[in-house]
């Protein structure tokens, strides 16, 4: 379940005896499903979250601590409450359905995704029912991430999938409902252990059939935590999260007359110049400006312990970003 040298260092850490290892793969009104080295138990304990690592007191019974997270996977819920989806994760899997894409839901993902520590890869599913072009129409608009095709129908794409997810590696799946999460987890199992359910014919949009979030291990080593489809991802995510996910348009920035340009209204705006020579999408420069203002304004109203906590997710947050890069350097050689 994600055991690795990190967390064996930083359960070496606590330096106390007669502690025992435990993961916490689910949990429900108040409970925490583990996984400890004798099999799986549940406690009552409320205040974690799926991915947690626990240090469990002598005879198992009590939490003696909760070591301390590298990435933490959230969403402000729609009355504005910070929600953790799920916690040290290593890898967001983005998971955009063919027979519904919807590129500026993949791009907000993507923000929330760099905001947690981990690093991003979009998933897209139900490729046998996707029109022609639309990986590269997907890839063309989303710039330099990675992007891996997939589906459970044909097996296409699980075998790249199943590279990614190799031991330690922890795995979330986000996307909306109906967007085939669940079945992709049975794939790699190569079993039906978990419920999916079909779309509504007229849309398209699932029918939340995935209720509660768990931790799943895979046969290729990795783990994976199927979550339920969410209606709303709202985020106050930081800057550089959003500059995570909008490398382009970073990028292009640079060549604006103003240092602090909206990409809106001023002149000599780089930015708005690709738009019309047609090297950058309207749509995403929208979704971009859409993101900035929504991020900054919600981050106007967090506490002193988020903007503490922010502090602390933006290290690994850079880490992961750099290892973005050196990824791409390494595939560019
Ligand atoms: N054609 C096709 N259909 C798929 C594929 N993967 C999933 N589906 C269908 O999509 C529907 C939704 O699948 P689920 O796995 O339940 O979706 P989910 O993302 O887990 O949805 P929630 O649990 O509601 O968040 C089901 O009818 C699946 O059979 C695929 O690769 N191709
Ligand atoms: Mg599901
Ligand atoms: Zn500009």
């Amino acid at each position: 379940m994600g055991w690795s040298d990190r967390v064996a260092a930083l359960f070496g850490a606590l330096a106390h005896d007669d502690l025992t290892p435990a993961r916490v793969v689910g949990v429900e009104r108040g409970w925490a499903r583990l996984a400890t080295p004798a099999g799986e138990r549940s406690l009552p304990f409320p205040g974690t979250a799926v991915g947690d690592w626990l240090a469990l007191a002598a005879g198992g019974d009590t939490v003696h601590e909760i070591l301390p997270r590298w990435s933490e996977l959230g969403r402000l819920d729609p009355d504005g409450t910070r929600q953790v989806l799920a916690v040290n994760v290593d890898l967001v899997l983005i998971t955009a359905p063919a027979d519904r894409l919807s590129s500026s839901r993949v791009e907000r993902e993507l923000v929330v995704a760099w905001d947690s520590g981990a690093r991003p890869v979009v998933v897209l599913t139900k490729l046998d029912v996707a029109p022609s072009g639309t990986v590269e129409d997907l890839a063309a608009r989303l710039g330099p991430v990675e992007i891996v095709a997939t589906s459970a129908l044909t097996g296409d794409g699980l075998d790249q999938l199943r590279a990614l997810l190799t031991h330690p590696v922890t795995a979330a799946l986000l996307g909306p409902s109906g967007a085939g999460k669940s079945t992709l987890v049975n794939a790699l199992l190569g079993e039906d252990r978990l419920a999916v359910g079909a779309v509504r014919d007229e849309d398209h949009r699932g029918r939340h059939t995935t209720t509660s979030r768990q931790l799943v291990p895979l046969a290729s080593g990795g783990s994976l935590v199927d979550m339920p489809g969410l209606r709303s991802l709202g985020t106050d995510a930081g800057g550089d999260a959003v500059a995570a996910a909008f490398p382009d348009i970073e990028a292009l920035a640079e060549g604006c007359r103003f240092g602090d340009c909206t990409h809106t209204v001023e002149p000599d705006c780089a930015v708005m110049a690709a738009v019309q020579a047609g090297d950058l999408d309207a749509g995403r420069l929208d979704n971009y400006r859409k993101l900035v203002t929504e991020t900054a304004s919600e981050r106007t109203r967090v506490d002193p312990a988020a903007r503490a906590a922010e502090t602390r997710t933006s290290r690994s947050r850079t880490k992961a970003l750099r290892r973005l890069y050196e990824d791409r350097d390494d595939r560019e050689r």
